[in-house]
Protein backbone atom coordinates (compact mmCIF):
# COMPACT_ATOMS: atom_id res chain seq x y z
CA UNK A 1 0.00 0.00 0.00
CA UNK A 2 2.06 2.80 -1.48
CA UNK A 3 0.95 6.42 -0.08
CA UNK A 4 0.45 9.33 -2.85
CA UNK A 5 3.74 11.49 -3.21
CA UNK A 6 3.40 14.75 -1.09
CA UNK A 7 1.09 17.49 -2.54
CA UNK A 8 -1.54 14.85 -4.36
CA UNK A 9 -4.64 15.94 -3.11
CA UNK A 10 -8.18 14.31 -4.32
CA UNK A 11 -11.89 15.48 -4.24
CA UNK A 12 -14.70 12.76 -5.10
CA UNK A 13 -17.30 14.52 -6.81
CA UNK A 14 -15.95 18.04 -5.89
CA UNK A 15 -18.62 18.58 -9.75
CA UNK A 16 -22.24 17.30 -9.28
CA UNK A 17 -23.77 15.71 -12.09
CA UNK A 18 -25.38 19.15 -13.41
CA UNK A 19 -21.80 21.02 -13.60
CA UNK A 20 -20.34 17.62 -15.00
CA UNK A 21 -23.03 18.29 -18.28
CA UNK A 22 -22.09 22.15 -17.87
CA UNK A 23 -18.73 21.55 -18.18
CA UNK A 24 -19.16 18.72 -21.37
CA UNK A 25 -21.06 21.24 -23.06
CA UNK A 26 -18.27 23.68 -22.93
CA UNK A 27 -16.24 21.26 -24.38
CA UNK A 28 -18.74 20.90 -27.40
CA UNK A 29 -18.32 23.91 -28.02
CA UNK A 30 -15.05 25.06 -27.34
CA UNK A 31 -14.18 21.88 -29.91
CA UNK A 32 -15.92 23.25 -32.77
CA UNK A 33 -13.81 26.14 -32.63
CA UNK A 34 -11.44 23.62 -32.11
CA UNK A 35 -11.28 20.41 -33.10
CA UNK A 36 -10.02 17.31 -31.30
CA UNK A 37 -6.94 15.74 -32.88
CA UNK A 38 -4.72 13.09 -32.42
CA UNK A 39 -1.40 13.78 -32.08
CA UNK A 40 2.45 11.92 -32.74
CA UNK A 41 5.01 11.34 -30.68
CA UNK A 42 8.18 13.30 -31.38
CA UNK A 43 10.73 11.57 -33.58
CA UNK A 44 8.79 8.49 -34.22
CA UNK A 45 5.45 9.65 -35.22
CA UNK A 46 3.46 6.94 -33.13
CA UNK A 47 0.06 8.16 -32.98
CA UNK A 48 -0.91 8.71 -28.83
CA UNK A 49 -4.77 6.75 -28.46
CA UNK A 50 -6.14 10.00 -26.98
CA UNK A 51 -7.29 12.88 -29.14
CA UNK A 52 -6.76 15.88 -27.33
CA UNK A 53 -7.67 20.10 -28.12
CA UNK A 54 -7.06 22.94 -25.62
CA UNK A 55 -8.94 25.84 -23.82
CA UNK A 56 -6.98 29.09 -22.92
CA UNK A 57 -4.48 31.59 -23.99
CA UNK A 58 -1.89 28.41 -24.77
CA UNK A 59 -2.09 24.99 -25.59
CA UNK A 60 -0.60 21.69 -25.42
CA UNK A 61 0.72 20.03 -28.46
CA UNK A 62 2.91 17.44 -30.31
CA UNK A 63 4.18 16.09 -33.45
CA UNK A 64 6.92 14.14 -34.82
CA UNK A 65 9.28 17.38 -36.06
CA UNK A 66 8.87 19.94 -33.33
CA UNK A 67 7.75 17.52 -30.44
CA UNK A 68 5.92 18.92 -27.04
CA UNK A 69 5.18 22.14 -26.41
CA UNK A 70 3.25 24.79 -26.04
CA UNK A 71 1.29 26.68 -28.73
CA UNK A 72 -1.27 29.80 -28.85
CA UNK A 73 -2.88 28.24 -32.18
CA UNK A 74 -4.40 24.85 -32.58
CA UNK A 75 -2.15 22.90 -34.63
CA UNK A 76 -4.74 21.98 -37.54
CA UNK A 77 -6.61 24.95 -38.06
CA UNK A 78 -4.03 27.74 -36.91
CA UNK A 79 -7.03 29.40 -35.34
CA UNK A 80 -6.66 30.64 -31.55
CA UNK A 81 -7.92 28.37 -28.76
CA UNK A 82 -10.81 28.85 -26.94
CA UNK A 83 -10.93 30.83 -23.91
CA UNK A 84 -10.40 28.36 -19.90
CA UNK A 85 -14.21 28.57 -18.98
CA UNK A 86 -15.29 30.80 -16.13
CA UNK A 87 -16.15 27.80 -13.56
CA UNK A 88 -12.41 26.70 -14.27
CA UNK A 89 -10.27 29.83 -13.54
CA UNK A 90 -12.37 29.49 -10.27
CA UNK A 91 -11.81 26.36 -9.71
CA UNK A 92 -7.90 26.85 -9.80
CA UNK A 93 -8.37 29.47 -7.52
CA UNK A 94 -10.44 27.56 -4.87
CA UNK A 95 -8.04 24.69 -5.23
CA UNK A 96 -4.59 26.18 -5.57
CA UNK A 97 -2.25 29.45 -3.85
CA UNK A 98 -0.84 29.58 -6.82
CA UNK A 99 -0.07 33.67 -7.54
CA UNK A 100 -1.30 33.55 -11.06
CA UNK A 101 -4.05 31.85 -12.95
CA UNK A 102 -3.79 29.29 -15.83
CA UNK A 103 -2.66 29.68 -19.14
CA UNK A 104 -3.66 26.63 -20.93
CA UNK A 105 -6.33 24.06 -20.17
CA UNK A 106 -5.20 20.11 -22.13
CA UNK A 107 -8.33 18.64 -22.94
CA UNK A 108 -7.88 14.84 -23.18
CA UNK A 109 -10.36 12.52 -24.24
CA UNK A 110 -9.73 8.91 -24.06
CA UNK A 111 -12.18 6.88 -26.30
CA UNK A 112 -12.34 2.69 -25.97
CA UNK A 113 -8.76 1.43 -25.53
CA UNK A 114 -7.11 4.29 -24.91
CA UNK A 115 -4.58 5.00 -22.53
CA UNK A 116 -1.73 7.11 -21.12
CA UNK A 117 1.56 5.79 -20.56
CA UNK A 118 3.99 6.78 -17.27
CA UNK A 119 5.59 10.32 -18.03
CA UNK A 120 6.56 13.34 -16.34
CA UNK A 121 4.97 16.77 -17.47
CA UNK A 122 8.34 18.86 -17.81
CA UNK A 123 6.96 21.36 -20.66
CA UNK A 124 6.18 24.07 -18.66
CA UNK A 125 8.38 27.05 -17.23
CA UNK A 126 6.88 27.23 -14.05
CA UNK A 127 7.63 23.68 -12.80
CA UNK A 128 6.83 24.32 -9.30
CA UNK A 129 3.20 25.31 -10.55
CA UNK A 130 -0.02 22.81 -9.52
CA UNK A 131 -2.19 20.73 -12.22
CA UNK A 132 -5.07 20.45 -11.53
CA UNK A 133 -6.89 17.70 -13.05
CA UNK A 134 -10.99 17.39 -13.60
CA UNK A 135 -12.75 13.85 -14.95
CA UNK A 136 -15.82 13.37 -16.82
CA UNK A 137 -17.14 10.93 -18.37
CA UNK A 138 -16.21 7.13 -17.55
CA UNK A 139 -13.93 6.30 -14.61
CA UNK A 140 -10.01 5.73 -15.28
CA UNK A 141 -7.38 4.05 -13.02
CA UNK A 142 -4.67 6.72 -12.12
CA UNK A 143 -1.48 5.59 -11.05
CA UNK A 144 1.35 7.93 -9.61
CA UNK A 145 4.58 6.72 -8.70
CA UNK A 146 7.96 8.80 -7.30
CA UNK A 147 10.33 11.07 -9.80
CA UNK A 148 12.10 7.87 -10.65
CA UNK A 149 10.90 5.57 -13.84
CA UNK A 150 10.03 2.10 -12.17
CA UNK A 151 9.34 2.07 -8.41
CA UNK A 152 5.57 1.39 -6.39
CA UNK A 153 3.03 3.38 -7.59
CA UNK A 154 -0.38 4.38 -5.82
CA UNK A 155 -3.20 3.79 -7.90
CA UNK A 156 -6.76 5.54 -7.28
CA UNK A 157 -10.08 5.09 -9.78
CA UNK A 158 -11.45 8.32 -10.84
CA UNK A 159 -14.85 9.28 -11.55
CA UNK A 160 -17.19 11.78 -13.19
CA UNK A 161 -16.66 14.85 -11.09
CA UNK A 162 -13.58 14.26 -9.21
CA UNK A 163 -10.38 16.94 -8.75
CA UNK A 164 -7.08 15.88 -8.47
CA UNK A 165 -4.83 18.52 -7.25
CA UNK A 166 -0.59 17.70 -8.15
CA UNK A 167 1.51 20.24 -5.79
CA UNK A 168 4.90 20.21 -4.12
CA UNK A 169 6.62 17.07 -5.17
CA UNK A 170 3.95 15.37 -6.60
CA UNK A 171 4.34 17.32 -9.74
CA UNK A 172 7.15 16.21 -10.49
CA UNK A 173 6.48 12.41 -10.50
CA UNK A 174 5.42 9.95 -13.20
CA UNK A 175 2.03 8.95 -13.82
CA UNK A 176 -0.36 7.06 -15.79
CA UNK A 177 -3.70 6.26 -17.17
CA UNK A 178 -3.26 2.39 -16.87
CA UNK A 179 -7.11 1.65 -17.56
CA UNK A 180 -10.67 2.94 -18.98
CA UNK A 181 -13.51 1.86 -17.37
CA UNK A 182 -15.51 2.02 -21.23
CA UNK A 183 -19.27 2.18 -20.98
CA UNK A 184 -19.45 2.84 -17.06
CA UNK A 185 -20.71 6.20 -17.43
CA UNK A 186 -23.17 7.41 -19.65
CA UNK A 187 -22.31 11.73 -19.31
CA UNK A 188 -20.40 11.92 -22.14
CA UNK A 189 -22.65 11.82 -25.66
CA UNK A 190 -19.82 10.19 -27.38
CA UNK A 191 -18.26 8.06 -24.70
CA UNK A 192 -15.51 7.74 -23.28
CA UNK A 193 -14.11 10.02 -20.44
CA UNK A 194 -12.34 13.40 -20.84
CA UNK A 195 -9.91 15.25 -19.00
CA UNK A 196 -9.51 18.74 -18.23
CA UNK A 197 -5.70 19.32 -16.88
CA UNK A 198 -5.46 23.38 -15.61
CA UNK A 199 -1.62 24.48 -16.31
CA UNK A 200 0.83 27.27 -15.51
CA UNK A 201 3.35 27.48 -18.09
CA UNK A 202 4.83 31.13 -17.86
CA UNK A 203 6.35 31.69 -14.74
CA UNK A 204 4.42 34.43 -13.27
C1 LIG B 1 0.81 14.28 -11.79
N1 LIG B 1 -3.30 13.31 -17.82
O1 LIG B 1 -2.42 15.23 -19.47
S1 LIG B 1 -4.52 13.91 -15.00
C2 LIG B 1 -1.57 14.68 -18.74
O2 LIG B 1 -6.06 11.57 -16.64
C3 LIG B 1 -2.01 13.58 -17.85
O3 LIG B 1 -5.63 12.46 -18.55
C4 LIG B 1 -3.86 12.25 -17.03
O4 LIG B 1 -1.20 13.00 -17.20
C5 LIG B 1 -5.30 12.09 -17.43
O5 LIG B 1 -0.38 15.01 -18.70
C6 LIG B 1 -3.71 12.48 -15.59
C7 LIG B 1 -3.67 14.13 -13.51
C8 LIG B 1 -2.28 14.65 -13.65
C9 LIG B 1 -1.94 15.62 -14.54
C10 LIG B 1 -0.68 16.17 -14.52
C11 LIG B 1 0.25 15.74 -13.60
C12 LIG B 1 -1.37 14.18 -12.78
C13 LIG B 1 -0.09 14.72 -12.73
C14 LIG B 1 1.53 16.30 -13.49
C15 LIG B 1 2.40 15.87 -12.55
C16 LIG B 1 2.06 14.85 -11.71
FE1 LIG C 1 0.67 14.10 -17.22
Amino acid sequence: MTPPPPGFAHYPLYFDTAQQSALIEAVRTGVKDAPFWRPSMPRTGTPMSVVLSNFGPLGWVTDKELGYRYEHTHPKTGSPWTPIPAVLMDLWDAVTDYPGPPEACLINWYRDGSKMGAHIDSDEQATDAPVVSISLGDPAMFRIGGPQRGGPTYGIKLFSGDVVVMAGQSRRCYHSVSKIFYGESAIVPKGGRINLTLRRVNLP
